[in-house]
């Protein structure tokens, strides 16, 4: 799969149009990972789409060395934007725009989380505030748009507000110090659970605060920083199959709730740690998880800033069919409201 995707990546770098393919991304990037699969053969495309379905329908598709990281590489970012206009970084996200729409989801933003950009640096920052002191420590297992809703289902107080997305992109640009992803697998996580803490996880009767980098965001569009009260952090989808929402810091029982809901917190949050794995997502990389089958996380990440630091690109897709009409922000192909 990772050499097929490399050289339909390398074709529509390597044309004259490639500029136009690039700018293209920030305005319709489904379109642009169309045209990189379209530089594929159909028996090609439906093999790799069948070898990348096959992973991620067990939650977790990691593509090793999937563009190249060896030359014009600058120094780390140290902001979640801009993105350093290089050769790798194109490269990285035409790799992404094609396993999105190898997959069927739609690259996907959210107006509230860095402006809506597509793509974002994952990097150590500097300075003080909340956000840059988190950005060199480690992060416990957490689905990223923790406070959306479910697809198929509506905030109750903000009808518009998009669902969480199906899949987190994360693509390594450099990770010298092989700082491990934490994986999570929902599963396994629920097996060490008896079926009274499972019951009390799906009740209605938790609070969940929204995701840091949303904070801002939410309270700019909605007046004040989104959380949701009286929900489930568990979702039964029938079949054996579970979905959650879950943050080790954004999630608390419900005022009303009984000792109960805080238990089954308690030992789901040890299960979960229990069942980590590591996974090193190395420059070259492209790990797509199961945003709600699969919790994620990391270790420490460390001080160096800049330079050599690591450095991973993040972005969202979401499957078309679960995204309702009224959910892009106005005269946008890929950013979500809020
Ligand atoms: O840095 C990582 O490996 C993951 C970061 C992450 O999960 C996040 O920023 O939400
Ligand atoms: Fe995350």
């Amino acid at each position: 799969m990772e050499v097929a995707i490399r050289e339909a990546v390398a074709k529509v770098l390597t044309d004259p149009t490639a500029p136009d393919w690039i700018a293209k991304i920030d305005l319709n990037p489904a379109l642009v990972g169309e045209h990189v699969l379209k530089q594929l053969e159909e028996v090609t495309k439906a093999q790799i789409r069948e070898e990348a379905e096959t992973h991620i329908a067990r939650g977790l598709l990691h593509l090793k060395n999937a563009f190249a990281t060896d030359t014009e590489m600058p120094d780390s970012p140290t902001d979640f934007v801009p993105l350093p206009a290089c050769r790798p970084v194109h490269t990285a996200r035409l790799t992404v725009l094609a396993v999105n729409a190898l997959l069927g989801h739609a690259p996907v933003s959210y107006g509230s989380e860095n402006d809506g950009h597509l793509f974002v640096n994952l990097v150590a920052m500097r300075g003080e505030g909340r956000i840059a002191e988190k950005s060199t420590k480690s992060m416990r297992g957490h689905t990223d748009a923790v406070s959306f809703p479910f697809p198929g289902q509506r905030d109750t107080a903000y009808q518009r507000i998009a669902p969480s997305p199906d899949v987190v992109c994360l693509v390594g640009m450099r990770n010298p110090q092989s700082v491990p992803t934490m994986i999570i697998n929902l599963d396994e996580a629920l097996e060490l659970l008896n079926a009274t803490d499972i019951s009390e996880l799906e009740k209605l009767q938790f609070i969940i605060k929204c995701q840091g980098t949303f904070r801002e965001g939410t309270a700019r569009e909605l007046g004040k920083e989104h959380q949701i009260d009286g929900v489930n952090v568990l979702a039964n989808r029938g079949g054996g199959v579970y979905w959650t929402r879950f943050s080790h810091s954004g999630v608390a029982p419900s005022f009303s709730a009984p000792d109960a809901a805080e238990n089954a917190i308690a030992k789901f949050e040890k299960a979960c740690s229990k069942v980590a794995q590591p996974v090193i997502i190395d420059g070259g990389d492209v790990l797509i998880i199961d945003n709600r089958r699969m919790l994620h996380g990391r270790s420490e990440v460390g001080k160096e800033v800049g330079g050599r630091a690591r450095w991973l690109l993040r972005s969202y897709g979401l499957s078309a069919t679960h995204i309702p009409n009224d959910s892009f922000h106005d005269g946008s192909l890929f950013k979500l409201w809020p």
